[in-house]
């Protein structure tokens, strides 16, 4: 039987954001947020998608309307909801003039990013512009760029030049305040490109920091296949996700303008810094954790992991006695009780999260999720035995081979470089010598206590070495 293709039912709504980076975190997270807001208290705030690569998603969207489906996947089941916040998308490599003219808009008061840690062409270990980067290169020499920075500053002399506003830019990716980062490669972008332009970005632009949170899985074709038959729609991109979700954003917004986030759950707050640390080091450091040494443990899957009792305890002892100690409480929450939630939140056996998915772009990902922890451990003369392992089995994940002789399909912006450290005579001293992700004083504090942890997980295995002697 042929279904009918989903199509949009709901009236357009004005383009007030400009979206970077439209994947399936943003479609199942900050989408339906701004649809719910939109809801409850109006507003021209409807979504312009831009992807900054490929034309997939524009082309499965297209035909839908710019709608898709929404599948929350809790424990009674699944549910669909309709988003039509997406009022259309671009595709830069296309047409970046278009993207821009969106930018630059008069309507568009907010420009929001989800384009991964390395979409920001920043060095991890500093968080500063990385000036060689291929596409900060072409950008510095072409009016129309390619990566997000260039983007950003494009338009935001363009905004200049017809006498607006900036819009603000809300970075919605799991950097350590990624409100400050993306100023700063934005403003050192826009210094090489023509100092009275950064001079007026850093006196009237705005870049409030936030931290994101709901796991949104990759979607498979099986699971087209079975949202078509729960829905009795067509839908070519829909995106599955978990029913927890938490967004907590600075408001400091250009002229205060912004939907109404708070009416639909948002935490709208002075400082993000303790949220974000909070999840960066409890969620997103030990689902890196899981990710290495589940995958070389044979795990496909996050919640697959956590069921093996081994794991359970290993993450447990994580929190309780590596993480946590490490973190200043944001106000109001309790540590234990966010591990515990957590824990349930990986343990969901209908979110199908793979490990190699989250084991992608470790270079990226590792300083704010698990190298800040190890620092304020070795400082405060605390052992972090996991986290030394779990580091360990990622210098064995990225030299692309397991540890039964199988290949691993490694994706890193660094994948060559990582792949010859990590097959090097001395994989540990040659993967703590890459600057871009250990800085010194780290790199030398963790030769030791690593090589050993290596060695333990050479001898036994990833599964045996994480129950301590
Ligand atoms: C994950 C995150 O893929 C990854 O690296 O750790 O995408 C994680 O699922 C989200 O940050 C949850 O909010």
């Amino acid at each position: 039987m042929t279904l009918p293709r989903l199509a949009r039912t709901a009236p357009p709504v004005g383009v007030g954001i400009v979206h970077l980076g439209l994947g399936a975190f943003f479609r199942a997270h900050g989408a339906v947020y701004v649809q719910e807001a939109v809801a409850a208290s109006g507003g021209a705030w409807g979504v312009l998608g831009v992807s900054l690569q490929s034309p997939d998603t524009r082309n499965r969207l297209d035909p839908q309307g710019g709608t898709y489906l929404a599948v929350e996947q809790g424990p009674a089941g699944e549910v669909a909801r309709h988003v039509q916040i997406v009022q259309g998308v671009r595709v830069a490599p296309e047409d970046p003039g278009a993207v821009l003219a969106a930018m630059a808009a008069p309507g568009t008061r907010i420009v929001s990013l989800t384009v991964t840690e390395k979409g920001y062409c920043h060095e991890p270990s500093t968080g500063q512009l990385n000036p060689d980067h291929p596409d900060i290169r072409h950008d510095l020499a072409n009016p129309l760029p390619r990566s997000a920075p260039g983007f950003l500053v494009r338009a935001l002399q363009a905004r200049r030049a017809a006498g607006l506003a900036p819009c603000t830019v809300l970075s919605c990716d799991n950097l350590p305040d990624n409100g400050r980062v993306v100023r700063g490669v934005v403003l050192d972008l826009a210094r090489r490109i023509d100092p009275a332009l950064a001079d007026w970005i850093a006196a009237e632009g705005r870049f409030p920091g936030t931290m994101v949170d709901r796991i949104v899985p990759a979607t498979r074709p099986e699971d087209i296949v079975r949202v078509a038959a729960l829905t009795g729609w067509q839908d070519e991109a829909p995106v599955l996700h978990e029913p927890f979700r938490q967004w907590v954003v600075q408001d400091d917004f250009v002229g205060g303008d912004r939907p109404d986030l708070g009416a639909v759950g948002v935490q709208l707050v002075s400082d993000v810094a303790p949220f974000e640390h909070m999840k960066l080091r409890m969620l997103n450091g030990t689902h890196s954790a899981l990710a290495y040494l589940g995958y070389l443990a044979g795990h496909a899957t996050i919640a697959e992991t956590v069921a093996d009792p081994a794991f359970a305890a290993f993450v447990r002892r994580l929190w309780a006695t590596e993480i946590i100690p490490a973190l200043t409480p944001p106000p109001g929450v309790d540590l234990p009780a966010y591990a515990g939630q957590l824990f349930d939140r990986y343990a969901n056996p209908a979110i199908r999260h793979r490990t190699w998915q989250i084991a992608m772009d470790g270079s990226q990902k590792l300083p704010q999720r698990i190298l800040g922890t190890l620092d304020s451990n070795f400082k405060a003369g605390r052992p972090s035995p996991g986290l030394l392992l779990a580091l360990a089995a990622w210098v064995t994940y990225v030299s692309g081979t397991d540890l039964q002789g199988q290949p691993i399909d490694v994706r890193d912006p660094l994948a060559d470089t990582l792949r010859a450290a990590a097959t090097s005579a001395d994989p540990v001293g040659a993967i703590l010598a890459l600057r871009q992700v250990f800085p010194e004083p780290l790199a030398a504090r963790l030769d030791a206590p690593l090589r050993a942890a290596r060695a333990a997980l050479m001898a036994s295995g990833a599964r045996a070495a994480l129950t301590p002697a």
